[in-house]
C-alpha cells in the first residue's frame, strides 16, 4: 500500500517528514573493488579489459576487438524495424534542435577604465559516454548524452556498452551513429570507467565522462573525477503529479507507474486538491498494475515509496513540490503556467494533462538525465554547457593598468605577497616615466 497523507491532518509534518528523509538506495560498498580494478587497467591496460570482460560478460575479447568495426554497426544497425528507425530519428532530431538552442554567447566589454574584458565557451576535446548493457541499455540515454556532446562542439565522442554474452540492442548501435558517436567500445563496468579515464594502448582517454551506471560504474566516476570531469551520479527515477480535478484517473496512474516501473527504488507521488480524485487514481493503479510485464518492479515501488497526499490548495501543494525538489515533476492542473512558476526546485516541469513526463523521456526535445534526490534544489539536467568550458579573458591598456594597478599592489601588499605588487609596480613605473618624461 502507498503511503497516504493529508496535510490538514496534525500528525502531516512527521509523515512527510519522513518520505523525505526515506533512503531509497542502499548503495553497496564497492569502492576497494572499484580501486582495484582502475588500478589494474591503469598497470595493465588492455589485457585487464580483456579478462573482466571474458568474467562478467561472458566474453572472450582481443584487443583489436574492443572497438565495433564500422561493418559490425551497419549490421547490427539493419536489423533495426523501419518505424523503429523513424522513431528514434524524430527523437534525435528533435533532441538536437531543443539543445541547439543552449548553445551559450561569448562576450566582451570595454569598461570605463579602459579594459576589455569577457568570456569564451569551448567544447572539451573528447567525451566518452557509458551506456549500460542488458535490460537497462536505454537507446534514448544514448541520444540524451550523446546528442549535446556533439551540439557543444565536442571533437571525439566515444561510447562503452557492455554486451553481455556478445548480445547487442541495434538500437543502442543506432542511436550512437545518429548522434555521431566515433567510436563504440564493448566494455563495461569500472574498467571502461577506467579506460575511458586514463586510457590504454587502443583506447584513448577522454576528458569528461557521462551516463548512468550501475554502483560500480557511479564508484568509478566518483573515483577519476579530477582525471576527468563527470556529470552526475544519478540515483533512482522519482515523478512528482500535481493534479486538481476533474481528471482522468487511468492518465495519472499510468504516469505513476511509468516511474515505478523504472527500478523498485524509484518515487512516484500524486499530490491532489481532491482527495476523491487521490482515491480513484489509487484504484487505477491496482487495476493496471498487474497488466505490466515489469508489476514486479513497477509493484515494489508503488508499495515501499509510492505516496498520495492531499493538500488544502495548489500553493500548498506547490511549497510541498518545493521541499520534495523532484526530478520529474508534471502539473495536471487548470493554469499549469501558473503553478510552475511557484515550482521553482524541479528537474523538469510538465505542464497539462496532454504532456506526460513519458514524452519527454524520449520525444520533446527536453534532456532526460536529470537531478535526482532532491539535488534539483541545486543543480541540473545534462544540457549543452556539460560539456563547453568557460574561460575568461582580459586586456588591459597602460591607462586601465594605471587605473586599476595601484589597487592590486595595495592589495598584494596586504596579503605579504611582493612579486605580486612588484609585478604590477614594474609596469606602473614604466608608465610613471614615460608621463614624467
Ligand atoms: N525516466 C528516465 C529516463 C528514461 N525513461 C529512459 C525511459 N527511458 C529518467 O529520467
Ligand atoms: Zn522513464
Amino acid at each position: 500500500m502507498p503511503v497516504t497523507l493529508n496535510s490538514s491532518d496534525a500528525d502531516f509534518e512527521t509523515g512527510f517528514a519522513a518520505m523525505l528523509s526515506a533512503k531509497r538506495e542502499d548503495s553497496a560498498d564497492v569502492n576497494d573493488a572499484v580501486a582495484a580494478i582502475i588500478a589494474d587497467v591503469r598497470a595493465r591496460g588492455d589485457a585487464v579489459l580483456c579478462e573482466l570482460t571474458a568474467r562478467f560478460d561472458r566474453l572472450d575479447l582481443t584487443p583489436d576487438r574492443l572497438l565495433f568495426s564500422q561493418a559490425e554497426i551497419a549490421d547490427a544497425v539493419a536489423q533495426v524495424a523501419d518505424e523503429d528507425r523513424a522513431a528514434l530519428g524524430m527523437a534525435a532530431e528533435r533532441i538536437r534542435a531543443y539543445h541547439a538552442r543552449q548553445v551559450p554567447e561569448d562576450a566582451s566589454w570595454t569598461d570605463p577604465e579602459g579594459a576589455t574584458l569577457g568570456w569564451r565557451w569551448t567544447p572539451v576535446s573528447a567525451a566518452g559516454l557509458y551506456v549500460p548493457g542488458g535490460q537497462a541499455a536505454y537507446p534514448s540515454s544514448v541520444l540524451m548524452n550523446a546528442i549535446p556532446a556533439r551540439v557543444a562542439g565536442v571533437g571525439r565522442l566515444v561510447v562503452c556498452v557492455p554486451t553481455p554474452g556478445g548480445v547487442v540492442n541495434p538500437l543502442v548501435l543506432l542511436a550512437a551513429q545518429l548522434s555521431g558517436v566515433d567510436e563504440v567500445y564493448r566494455i563495461g563496468g569500472a574498467q571502461a570507467v577506467a579506460a575511458l579515464a586514463y586510457g590504454t594502448a587502443t583506447i584513448r582517454p577522454v576528458d569528461k565522462i557521462t551516463g548512468p551506471g550501475n554502483a560500480y560504474v557511479a564508484a568509478a566516476k566518483r573515483q577519476v573525477f579530477g582525471q576527468v570531469g563527470i556529470d552526475m551520479i544519478a540515483g533512482p527515477s522519482e515523478v512528482l503529479i500535481i493534479a486538481e480535478g476533474p481528471q482522468n484517473p487511468d492518465w495519472l496512474a499510468l504516469d505513476l507507474l511509468a516511474q515505478a516501473e523504472h527500478d523498485a527504488d524509484a518515487q512516484s507521488i500524486l499530490i491532489v486538491t481532491d482527495p476523491a480524485l487521490g482515491h480513484a487514481v489509487a484504484g487505477a493503479v491496482d487495476r493496471i498494475l498487474p497488466t505490466l510485464p515489469r508489476a514486479a518492479i513497477a509493484g515494489a515501488s508503488w508499495r515501499d515509496y509510492g505516496t498520495i497526499i492531499a493538500v488544502r490548495d495548489l500553493d500548498e501543494a506547490a511549497a510541498l513540490s518545493n521541499r520534495i525538489a523532484p526530478e520529474h515533476l508534471e502539473l495536471c492542473v487548470d493554469d499549469p503556467e501558473a503553478l510552475a512558476a511557484k515550482c521553482v526546485h524541479a528537474g523538469a516541469i510538465f505542464l497539462g494533462a496532454h504532456t506526460p513526463e513519458a514524452v519527454g523521456d524520449y520525444v520533446s526535445g527536453p534532456n532526460h538525465v536529470l537531478p535526482t534526490a532532491r539535488s534539483a534544489r541545486f543543480s541540473s539536467g545534462l544540457s549543452v554547457l556539460d560539456f563547453l568550458k568557460r574561460t575568461t579573458l582580459a586586456r588591459l591598456t597602460p591607462g586601465a593598468l594605471a587605473a586599476i594597478g595601484p589597487a592590486a599592489v595595495r592589495l598584494a601588499a596586504s596579503e605579504g605577497l611582493q612579486a605580486h605588487g612588484a609585478s604590477v609596480q614594474a609596469r606602473l613605473a614604466t608608465l610613471n616615466d614615460r608621463g614624467a618624461g
